[in-house]
């Protein structure tokens, strides 16, 4: 029996952060970083079922063009994964009244739309990018045992490629859901592998007035080559969910609205309208 203080549950029987119970969510779920944008997606639904907000995580379930999908608005940063990603394992995977788990698991599908920075320079601001491969950089996932999901030639690679230093912790390296991939992917799609970073500045290489650990860290991410994968792009989730979903059994896609360019220093005119268009592009993708 798991005990009250490791699965926190709250008076009405829901999960303590996400605030949701069982048959509040669906089997198809988009994942978003900011909460607005939860309602930028349910706004094109049917209908709307249910709909709750506790802190950053914002949940809205409903339909679109007849098909049951939830939309949850996950914050920003891996640690922010690791609490919805486990809280959402344990509404379909844990019986939440013997606390023990499920003998037979359920699988979720879940799709990322967030925004996020190019990291080559012919991937314009205003492009889509599906996440093949991603690489963790940061550490949350180092808390579990994660050897069975990761790819370890790659992460070596980027390691020497970039010369890291093993002080920030190992990068990790885990593949997309093949399934999803497979169903969502057309030729609006750029192909690539993204990192997943810690922090927004430091972590992303941006220098304002602190001196950082390694300037030229970019420069080598975008120079890094694995088997005919680069780097395409800098966000802060993708990786935590991409490893969590693995080990947990369920299939994972990141889709990447790119606002930024970093090395041609550029910003997108018009950042929304690239994310509606991959709002679009998605929810017709999950219906078919
Ligand atoms: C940083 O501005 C945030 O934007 C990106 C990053 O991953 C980070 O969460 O994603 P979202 O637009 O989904 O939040």
């Amino acid at each position: 029996m798991i005990q009250n203080s490791e699965l926190i549950l709250n008076p009405d029987g829901s999960l303590y952060h996400i605030n949701l119970r069982p048959e509040h969510i669906a089997h198809d779920i988009i994942f978003v970083g900011d909460p607005d944008r939860v309602t930028t997606i349910t706004k094109r639904f049917d209908s709307i079922e249910f709909s709750t907000q506790k802190r950053e995580f914002k949940t809205q379930t409903g339909t679109y063009k007849g098909k049951r999908i939830t939309v949850i608005s996950t914050g920003i940063g891996p640690d922010n994964i690791d609490i919805v990603m486990n809280e959402l394992d344990a509404l379909v995977n844990i019986d939440l009244e013997t606390r023990q788990p499920k003998a037979t698991t359920t699988k979720l599908n879940i799709v990322r739309i967030g925004t996020s920075g190019s990291l080559q320079q012919d991937i314009p601001v205003d492009s889509f990018v599906m996440s093949v491969f991603t690489i963790g950089m940061d550490n949350m996932l180092r808390s579990y045992l994660i050897d069975s999901v990761t790819e370890k030639e790659m992460e070596d690679a980027f390691i020497n490629q970039t010369n890291w230093d093993l002080k920030k912790g190992k990068p990790y390296v885990i593949s997309c859901s093949k399934a999803l991939q497979q169903k969502i992917d057309d030729n609006r799609m750029v192909k690539g592998c993204t990192g997943t970073a810690p922090g927004f500045y430091g972590p992303q290489g941006r220098i304002l007035r602190l001196t950082i650990q390694d300037p030229d860290l970019n420069h080598k991410i975008e120079k890094f080559h694995f088997k005919g994968i680069r780097m395409t792009n800098l966000e802060m989730e993708t990786a935590a969910i991409y490893g969590l979903g693995k080990l947990l059994g369920h299939e994972c896609l990141s889709l990447n609205a790119i606002i930024a360019n970093r090395p041609n220093g550029t910003f997108s005119k018009d950042p929304h309208q690239v994310i509606e268009k991959l709002i679009d592009y998605t929810l017709e993708k999950l219906i078919q």
